[in-house]
C-alpha cells in the first residue's frame, strides 16, 4: 500500500517524513495549478476605518474584512481539518511582505541558526522553532522602544499588543488569499518555490499576491500565532484554542509537493521543533 505524504502529515510521523523527506508524492495526482486564479474581491460591506498609522519599513497594511476561511468540499486535496467557515478580521494590520530573513535574524539574534546560510543572508531562516520566533520577536520590539507582544513563559498577550508578533491563522490565511477564494493566490510556479528545491531560495523573488506579499506559499512554512486544533465556526478576530500541544504553521514549502502548497492547508508540528523547511513571518497591530 501507498501511503501519500498526506497521511504522513496528518500523523504525528511528519517530522520524520520532512527530516528525511522519505515520503513521495503520490504521483500523477497534484499536479500545479494551471487554472486561473480566483480573483474575485473581498466583502468590503463593513467599511475599514481601523488603523490610520504608516507601516513599519518593509510591511504592507492588510485591510480589515471578512473572508471564508478553509477549503470548499470541491477542493482538490483539501483534508478534513480546513472546514469552511466565515471570520471577519476587524482590524487592519501590518504584515510583512517577506518572510524574515537570515541577516534579519542575525542582526537582531547575533546568530544564523540557517541550514541553509550558503543561500545568503537574503534567504529566510529556517530551523527556528515557534519559541525561537517569539524571542526574535520580543527582541524586535525591545529594539523599537515597542511592547513586547509574548510572555517570558511565551503567552501572547493579544491583539492589543502593538509589538511584534506572529500574524494569527486567520489573519494568515486572510492575507495570503487577498481577496482570492481558490486554492492558491495565482499560478502556483509563479508565486511558490516548492517541491524539488534544494533547499531554501531568496526571499521576495516569485510573483506577490494581490496585496504585495511574496511567498505565503513555498520557500518556507510560516509559523502562526495559533495552537492547532479544529476550527471553531464562524468568528470574528479569532485566536484559535487557548491551549495545545502543537502550533501551527503555513504555506508549504521548499520541499513539499504542490498539493500540500495551497492556501487553506494546515500544518502543525512541536512549538519546540527546529527543522529547515520552518521560518516565519512578522505581524503587527496598527496602534
Ligand atoms: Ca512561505
Ligand atoms: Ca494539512
Amino acid at each position: 500500500m501507498v501511503v501519500p505524504i498526506r497521511a504522513c502529515l496528518e500523523a504525528s510521523v511528519v517530522v520524520v517524513c520532512g527530516l528525511s523527506m522519505a515520503c513521495d508524492s503520490p504521483g500523477g495526482t497534484s499536479g500545479p495549478d494551471t487554472s486561473s486564479p480566483d480573483t474575485s474581491t473581498p466583502d468590503t460591506s463593513t467599511p475599514d476605518t481601523t488603523g490610520s498609522g504608516e507601516a513599519p519599513t518593509g510591511f504592507v497594511r492588510v485591510p480589515a474584512g471578512v473572508f471564508m476561511m478553509g477549503s470548499p468540499s470541491i477542493e482538490e486535496d483539501r483534508q478534513d481539518d480546513e472546514t469552511q467557515h466565515e471570520v471577519r478580521v476587524t482590524r487592519a494590520f501590518w504584515l510583512k511582505t517577506t518572510e524574515v530573513t537570515q541577516g534579519e535574524w542575525q542582526s537582531v539574534m547575533s546568530s544564523n541558526p540557517s541550514q541553509f546560510s550558503s543561500c545568503g543572508s537574503t534567504c529566510p531562516v529556517e530551523t527556528v522553532s515557534w519559541e525561537d520566533a517569539t524571542l526574535y520577536l520580543n527582541a524586535t520590539s525591545d529594539l523599537e522602544g515597542l511592547e513586547r507582544c509574548y510572555e517570558n513563559d511565551g503567552s501572547f498577550k493579544g491583539l492589543d499588543c502593538t509589538g511584534y508578533r506572529l500574524p494569527t491563522e486567520a489573519e494568515w490565511e486572510y492575507a495570503a488569499r487577498a481577496g482570492t477564494v481558490g486554492a492558491r493566490y495565482g499560478l502556483l510556479d509563479s508565486i511558490a518555490w516548492y517541491e524539488d528545491n534544494e533547499g531554501t531560495k531568496p526571499a521576495g523573488m516569485k510573483a506577490p499576491n494581490a496585496w504585495g506579499l511574496h511567498d505565503m506559499l513555498g520557500n518556507v512554512w510560516e509559523w502562526v500565532q495559533d495552537w492547532y486544533g479544529e476550527y471553531g465556526g464562524d468568528a470574528s478576530d479569532p485566536l484559535g484554542p487557548t491551549t495545545g500541544e502543537y502550533r501551527v504553521l503555513r504555506g508549504g514549502s521548499w520541499d513539499f509537493a504542490a498539493f500540500d502548497v495551497r492556501v487553506a492547508n494546515r500544518l502543525w508540528l512541536p512549538p519546540d521543533l527546529r527543522f529547515s523547511a520552518n521560518g516565519f513571518r512578522v505581524a503587527r497591530s496598527i496602534p
